[in-house]
């Protein structure tokens, strides 16, 4: 059976970060907002643009609460309490949107979603991954949230997000797609698909919001490519999907022990629901519910059946260890208003600092036909103008070459610069797309960016056959970095399912960019352990190392623990690289449309 994600080995590994939970009570009585006076009329402006300021531009505001009293207002003193704030939403530039109104003690509650209107080429970003096995409906139901028409239940919603001849042909999903959803300021969908396309331009235009979806794709010999989709595209949040009628099977409980892995926050989507006998449902959602439960994920399952749960799994979503379930159909649409209000809701986790000096991670590369080489990724901080200097890197030497920022694309807008927590594209001027890899960065000067054959990390096995030793490589992600790396030397002899360890890795082709606190996965096949960056080790230059005293070190260290020079990528042994080729050492490149030949049992999360 399936091995346990222990958590009380891992308690500090895996426990999801204690946010600060954004209290939406009303700090103010409840009766200010009927008639308020100049002073109290100003603590409740200045409260609001408070909140807005912490939740990025909006907040959900609670009318007919307030601290110490009881809740509800009369029906009257409701009326006064809208008209105050709707003055006040007016005074601020804000949008108001009803969410819920609800009977509580003798009188009402209601809930506004109060929301900046942004400047036509801003809008806050929301990433969510899309996982979950084959066949589950993440293409379709994408396909049907963008462009509004529901799917036949054939495959026809899935067909605008194939990215490939092949994708199309087998309708499996084989690579990172994107597709995005637009919400107006208050809370109305934009996408309106001319002749089946979209034009994103004019989405964001119109949108204050927008969820950039990154489809990922459900079959295991894609497995690669999708926790690349988890680790680099950086995404705020993982939608599982399930197929209601084949429950949760396959590569279900691997993507969800990722996401846990990677402290994403998951909600559930169950889809298929016109299809399924309502026993098989409930049997599908009660075993959910089981692991969802179970000592490895510590999650609250909520069943999301109305407008009113929405709001509240919403609210409560990153701060608490509450995963919300909807059960949808792609073919009648059940339930689809539910979801769109939830993701209308959703806010980004990433803070955008953006005063820290920039660095911008690369998840792909392009050859754009009279623009050049094109790099997208996300910016992790700071603030990328145009014509900015920036430093590329690393290349196999671990060298950063200087470059200009000539042109910014955020969602195909041209724009002049982008933010912390952003995504975008840059083109680049006399800059070869081979010359590229994903994973490389691009960031200020300032930082004097360092690479690193070696690093050390603090992990954990989640699953492993037998004993993982000295010597063992596996793929190591990291942000948009994904090589494979050999295990140094570690801080005990042997490591099996559950242990945890200090591991010192070193990278068989590149040194990378990599920052301490970073999570990492470490695995071959499916996911054999996680953990956390704890140190580097900078590369340091071949001119630099060669005096004869760091000559006679680096003899005595070879010696002692058989560790390599760090000014040069280290090649496996002959013995070893015969051995290993076809399973572990080149999956980076040419298995990646081979299954994983290992036969692991399920990891992760136990049923
Ligand atoms: N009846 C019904 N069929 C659905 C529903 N959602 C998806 N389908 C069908 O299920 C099949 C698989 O859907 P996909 O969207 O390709 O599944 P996927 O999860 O993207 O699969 P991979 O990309 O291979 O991981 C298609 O034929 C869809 O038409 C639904 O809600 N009801
Ligand atoms: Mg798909």
């Amino acid at each position: 059976m399936a091995a346990t994600l222990e958590m009380e080995n891992g308690e500090n590994l895996f426990s999801p970060e204690e946010e600060e939970d954004v209290a939406m009570s009303s700090v103010v009585s409840k009766g200010h907002l009927i008639s308020p006076n100049n002073e109290e009329y100003d603590i409740i402006v200045d409260m609001i643009k408070e909140r807005l300021d912490e939740g990025q531009g909006e907040t959900i505001y609670e009318v007919g609460t307030g601290e110490g009293d009881a809740p509800g207002l009369s029906q009257e003193d409701m009326q006064a309490s809208i008209a105050t704030l709707k003055s006040i939403a007016d005074s601020l530039g804000l949008e108001m949107a009803q969410l819920r109104e609800r009977k509580e003690g003798e009188g009402l509650v209601t809930e506004f979603l109060l929301r900046r209107s942004l400047e036509f080429d801003d809008f806050m970003e929301v990433r969510v991954a899309v996982v979950g096995n084959v066949d589950a409906g993440k293409s379709t139901l994408l396909g049907v949230l963008t462009h509004g028409d529901l799917d036949n239940g054939r495959g026809m919603a899935r067909q605008r997000l194939f990215r490939h001849k092949h994708e199309m042909e087998s309708g499996r999903t084989s690579s990172v797609g994107n597709d995005i959803l637009g919400f107006d300021a208050s809370g109305n969908v934009v996408n309106k698909p001319d002749h089946g396309n979209l034009d994103w331009i004019k989405i964001c235009e119109k949108s204050s919001k927008v969820i950039t979806f990154i489809d990922l794709a459900g079959h295991e010999k894609y497995l690669k490519t999708t926790v690349f989709g988890m680790t680099g595209h950086a995404p705020d949040f993982a939608m599982l999907m399930i197929g209601a009628n084949a429950g949760v099977i396959g590569m279900t409980k691997e993507h969800l022990g990722l996401a846990l892995a990677l402290n994403v926050p998951v909600f559930v989507v169950v889809t298929k629901i016109d299809m399924c006998p309502p026993n098989v449902l409930q049997e599908t959602l009660k075993m959910l519910q089981r692991i969802l439960k179970s000592p490895g994920c510590r999650k609250i399952p909520v069943i999301v059946q109305n407008t009113d749960d929405v709001v509240c799994s919403a609210t409560n979503f990153t701060s608490e260890r509450m995963c919300p379930i909807f059960q949808v159909s792609n073919v009648s649409g059940e339930n689809l208003d539910l979801l769109k209000m939830f993701l209308n809701l959703l806010s980004t986790r990433l803070k955008s600092e953006t005063t820290a000096p920039a660095e911008f991670q690369i998840d792909d590369t392009f050859s754009v036909p009279g623009v050049g080489t094109v790099v997208s990724g996300t910016l992790l901080q700071g603030t990328i103008k145009l014509n900015d200097t920036l430093l590329l890197g690393p290349d196999a030497l671990g060298h950063f070459q200087q470059i200009t920022v000539k042109s910014i694309h955020r969602k195909r807008m041209p724009v002049r610069e982008v933010k912390g927590g952003q995504t975008a594209s840059f083109s680049l001027k006399k800059v070869k797309r081979s010359s590229i890899r994903k994973g490389m960065v691009m960031v200020s000067p300032k930082l004097e960016p360092k690479a690193c054959w070696e690093f050390e990390g603090e992990i954990l096995v989640l699953h492993h056959p037998t004993t993982i030793s000295v010597r063992y490589q596996a793929m190591v992600h990291v942000g948009s970095v994904r090589q494979t790396a050999t295990i140094m030397n570690m801080t005990k002899e042997h490591l099996r399912t559950g242990d945890k360890s200090i591991v010192r890795f070193r990278f068989i082709k590149n040194p990378e960019y990599l920052k301490t606190d970073m999570r990492m996965v470490f695995r071959e096949g499916r996911t054999k352990a996680i953990g956390n960056i704890t140190k580097l080790y900078p590369h340091v230059s071949a001119v630099a190392q060669n005096t004869r005293q760091q000559r006679a070190a680096k003899k005595a260290q070879e010696a002692n623990h058989q560790v390599h020079p760090q000014n040069e990528p280290q090649k496996p042994s002959k013995k070893r690289r015969t051995r290993n080729s076809s399973k572990n050492l080149d999956m980076e490149e040419s298995k990646e449309n081979l299954p994983s030949t290992s036969s692991m049992q399920e990891v992760t999360v136990q049923s």
